[in-house]
Protein backbone atom coordinates (compact mmCIF):
# COMPACT_ATOMS: atom_id res chain seq x y z
CA UNK A 1 0.00 0.00 0.00
CA UNK A 2 2.93 2.40 0.81
CA UNK A 3 4.53 1.45 -2.29
CA UNK A 4 1.61 2.15 -4.30
CA UNK A 5 0.71 5.48 -2.62
CA UNK A 6 4.40 6.98 -3.49
CA UNK A 7 4.08 5.43 -7.01
CA UNK A 8 0.69 7.39 -7.61
CA UNK A 9 2.02 10.39 -6.01
CA UNK A 10 5.23 10.37 -7.93
CA UNK A 11 2.74 9.23 -11.33
CA UNK A 12 0.66 12.41 -9.88
CA UNK A 13 3.48 14.90 -9.32
CA UNK A 14 4.83 14.11 -13.23
CA UNK A 15 0.64 15.15 -14.37
CA UNK A 16 1.09 18.69 -12.30
CA UNK A 17 4.78 19.20 -13.72
CA UNK A 18 3.88 18.64 -17.02
CA UNK A 19 0.75 20.53 -16.59
CA UNK A 20 3.05 23.32 -15.40
CA UNK A 21 5.08 22.90 -18.55
CA UNK A 22 2.30 23.05 -21.12
CA UNK A 23 4.08 25.78 -22.75
CA UNK A 24 6.99 24.27 -23.26
CA UNK A 25 7.94 22.61 -26.50
CA UNK A 26 8.04 24.45 -29.97
CA UNK A 27 8.31 27.67 -29.09
CA UNK A 28 7.00 30.89 -31.96
CA UNK A 29 9.93 32.52 -33.84
CA UNK A 30 10.22 36.19 -33.06
CA UNK A 31 12.97 37.59 -35.65
CA UNK A 32 13.39 36.07 -39.13
CA UNK A 33 16.61 36.77 -41.08
CA UNK A 34 15.88 36.96 -44.77
CA UNK A 35 17.82 37.69 -48.25
CA UNK A 36 21.77 36.68 -48.08
CA UNK A 37 22.34 34.50 -45.70
CA UNK A 38 24.58 31.33 -45.64
CA UNK A 39 23.20 29.52 -42.81
CA UNK A 40 19.11 29.08 -43.46
CA UNK A 41 17.55 26.83 -41.32
CA UNK A 42 14.03 27.26 -42.49
CA UNK A 43 12.68 26.74 -46.08
CA UNK A 44 10.40 29.66 -48.16
CA UNK A 45 7.49 31.42 -47.27
CA UNK A 46 4.60 29.54 -47.06
CA UNK A 47 2.24 31.83 -47.88
CA UNK A 48 -0.67 30.40 -45.63
CA UNK A 49 1.51 29.92 -42.53
CA UNK A 50 3.46 33.09 -42.78
CA UNK A 51 0.14 35.36 -43.88
CA UNK A 52 2.16 38.09 -41.42
CA UNK A 53 5.32 38.30 -44.31
CA UNK A 54 3.00 37.22 -46.86
CA UNK A 55 1.00 40.42 -47.01
CA UNK A 56 3.87 42.43 -46.34
CA UNK A 57 5.10 40.84 -49.42
CA UNK A 58 8.48 39.78 -48.14
CA UNK A 59 9.08 36.82 -50.10
CA UNK A 60 12.34 34.58 -49.82
CA UNK A 61 13.63 31.39 -50.33
CA UNK A 62 15.10 30.86 -47.11
CA UNK A 63 15.48 32.66 -44.01
CA UNK A 64 16.66 31.95 -40.67
CA UNK A 65 13.95 32.33 -37.38
CA UNK A 66 14.98 33.03 -33.92
CA UNK A 67 12.94 32.07 -31.34
CA UNK A 68 13.12 34.08 -27.94
CA UNK A 69 15.13 30.78 -26.36
CA UNK A 70 17.82 31.06 -29.32
CA UNK A 71 18.46 35.07 -28.97
CA UNK A 72 19.00 34.27 -25.19
CA UNK A 73 21.62 31.27 -26.06
CA UNK A 74 23.68 33.74 -27.48
CA UNK A 75 26.11 35.73 -25.48
CA UNK A 76 24.54 38.38 -24.00
CA UNK A 77 25.52 41.98 -23.53
CA UNK A 78 23.85 44.86 -21.18
CA UNK A 79 23.57 48.24 -22.69
CA UNK A 80 22.03 51.13 -20.66
CA UNK A 81 20.75 54.56 -21.98
CA UNK A 82 18.70 57.45 -20.99
CA UNK A 83 17.25 59.92 -23.58
CA UNK A 84 15.11 62.64 -23.00
CA UNK A 85 11.25 62.12 -22.45
CA UNK A 86 11.82 58.08 -21.28
CA UNK A 87 10.98 57.56 -17.51
CA UNK A 88 15.18 57.36 -16.56
CA UNK A 89 17.67 55.41 -17.61
CA UNK A 90 17.23 51.95 -18.58
CA UNK A 91 19.21 48.75 -19.15
CA UNK A 92 18.92 46.85 -21.93
CA UNK A 93 19.88 43.41 -22.40
CA UNK A 94 20.45 41.22 -25.16
CA UNK A 95 22.35 39.10 -27.95
CA UNK A 96 24.75 41.20 -30.01
CA UNK A 97 23.59 42.03 -33.91
CA UNK A 98 26.69 40.72 -35.15
CA UNK A 99 26.64 37.82 -33.18
CA UNK A 100 22.95 36.96 -34.68
CA UNK A 101 23.91 37.51 -38.38
CA UNK A 102 26.70 35.18 -37.87
CA UNK A 103 24.41 32.41 -36.85
CA UNK A 104 22.47 33.01 -39.72
CA UNK A 105 25.98 32.99 -42.16
CA UNK A 106 25.73 36.48 -43.16
CA UNK A 107 28.50 38.52 -44.05
CA UNK A 108 30.20 41.12 -42.84
CA UNK A 109 30.08 43.70 -44.76
CA UNK A 110 25.99 43.40 -45.57
CA UNK A 111 23.46 46.43 -45.51
CA UNK A 112 20.16 45.22 -43.27
CA UNK A 113 17.32 46.84 -43.90
CA UNK A 114 15.52 46.39 -40.07
CA UNK A 115 11.60 46.36 -40.20
CA UNK A 116 9.32 46.74 -37.29
CA UNK A 117 5.61 45.26 -36.99
CA UNK A 118 4.34 49.00 -37.30
CA UNK A 119 6.24 49.24 -40.69
CA UNK A 120 9.12 51.14 -39.28
CA UNK A 121 12.09 50.80 -41.64
CA UNK A 122 15.73 51.36 -40.92
CA UNK A 123 18.72 50.81 -43.25
CA UNK A 124 21.68 50.03 -41.26
CA UNK A 125 25.02 50.57 -43.68
CA UNK A 126 28.40 48.31 -42.84
CA UNK A 127 29.69 51.53 -41.31
CA UNK A 128 26.44 52.09 -39.10
CA UNK A 129 27.18 48.54 -37.93
CA UNK A 130 30.24 48.39 -37.03
CA UNK A 131 30.06 52.10 -35.30
CA UNK A 132 28.18 50.60 -32.35
CA UNK A 133 27.51 47.98 -30.01
CA UNK A 134 24.38 47.09 -31.74
CA UNK A 135 22.18 44.67 -30.09
CA UNK A 136 18.80 42.89 -30.12
CA UNK A 137 17.23 43.94 -26.97
CA UNK A 138 14.82 41.11 -25.75
CA UNK A 139 14.33 43.12 -22.23
CA UNK A 140 14.61 46.29 -20.33
CA UNK A 141 15.10 46.43 -16.82
CA UNK A 142 14.86 42.59 -16.80
CA UNK A 143 11.25 42.58 -17.90
CA UNK A 144 11.08 40.46 -21.37
CA UNK A 145 10.03 42.91 -24.44
CA UNK A 146 5.97 42.64 -25.49
CA UNK A 147 4.60 42.21 -28.62
CA UNK A 148 2.30 45.95 -27.85
CA UNK A 149 4.96 47.10 -25.83
CA UNK A 150 8.51 47.54 -27.34
CA UNK A 151 8.90 44.24 -28.40
CA UNK A 152 9.27 41.45 -29.68
CA UNK A 153 12.92 42.75 -30.43
CA UNK A 154 14.30 46.60 -29.88
CA UNK A 155 17.61 46.69 -32.50
CA UNK A 156 19.52 49.44 -30.46
CA UNK A 157 23.20 50.44 -29.17
CA UNK A 158 24.44 51.85 -26.32
CA UNK A 159 25.80 55.45 -26.05
CA UNK A 160 28.44 55.58 -23.14
CA UNK A 161 26.15 57.28 -20.96
CA UNK A 162 25.67 59.94 -23.80
CA UNK A 163 22.83 61.96 -23.93
CA UNK A 164 21.89 60.63 -27.74
CA UNK A 165 19.78 63.02 -30.35
CA UNK A 166 16.34 62.22 -32.13
CA UNK A 167 18.47 61.36 -34.95
CA UNK A 168 20.22 58.76 -33.25
CA UNK A 169 17.20 57.55 -31.60
CA UNK A 170 15.42 57.56 -34.75
CA UNK A 171 17.95 54.63 -35.69
CA UNK A 172 16.52 52.44 -33.16
CA UNK A 173 14.07 50.00 -33.78
CA UNK A 174 11.67 48.51 -31.29
CA UNK A 175 8.96 46.10 -31.83
CA UNK A 176 11.39 44.90 -34.37
CA UNK A 177 10.44 41.41 -36.44
CA UNK A 178 12.51 41.31 -39.72
CA UNK A 179 15.54 41.35 -41.07
CA UNK A 180 16.96 41.68 -44.86
CA UNK A 181 20.45 41.59 -45.49
CA UNK A 182 20.83 43.45 -48.97
N1 LIG B 1 8.86 50.36 -34.57
C1 LIG B 1 9.18 51.63 -34.49
N2 LIG B 1 10.41 51.98 -34.07
C2 LIG B 1 10.74 53.30 -33.98
C3 LIG B 1 9.83 54.31 -34.34
C4 LIG B 1 8.53 53.91 -34.78
O1 LIG B 1 7.65 54.72 -35.12
N3 LIG B 1 8.25 52.56 -34.83
N4 LIG B 1 10.20 55.63 -34.25
C5 LIG B 1 11.62 55.94 -34.22
C6 LIG B 1 11.85 57.31 -33.79
S1 LIG B 1 11.68 58.51 -34.99
C7 LIG B 1 12.23 57.62 -32.52
S2 LIG B 1 12.63 59.18 -32.08
C8 LIG B 1 12.34 56.55 -31.51
C9 LIG B 1 11.45 56.83 -30.32
O2 LIG B 1 10.13 56.60 -30.68
P1 LIG B 1 9.00 56.81 -29.60
O3 LIG B 1 9.01 58.29 -29.34
O4 LIG B 1 7.78 56.34 -30.27
O5 LIG B 1 9.38 56.06 -28.39
O6 LIG B 1 12.04 55.25 -31.99
C10 LIG B 1 12.39 54.99 -33.31
N5 LIG B 1 12.00 53.61 -33.58
MO1 LIG C 1 11.87 60.47 -33.87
Amino acid sequence: MQKFLSVAMAAFALLIGGASNASAGPEPSILTITGEISHPNRGALDPFRDAFLMHKEKTFAKAFAFTLSALAALPQTKISTNVEGWPGKIELEGPRLRDALAAAGVAPDATIAATALDGYNVELTPEEMASHDWILAVSADGVPLSIGGRGPVWLIHGTDGKAVSQEVEATWVWALYLLEVK
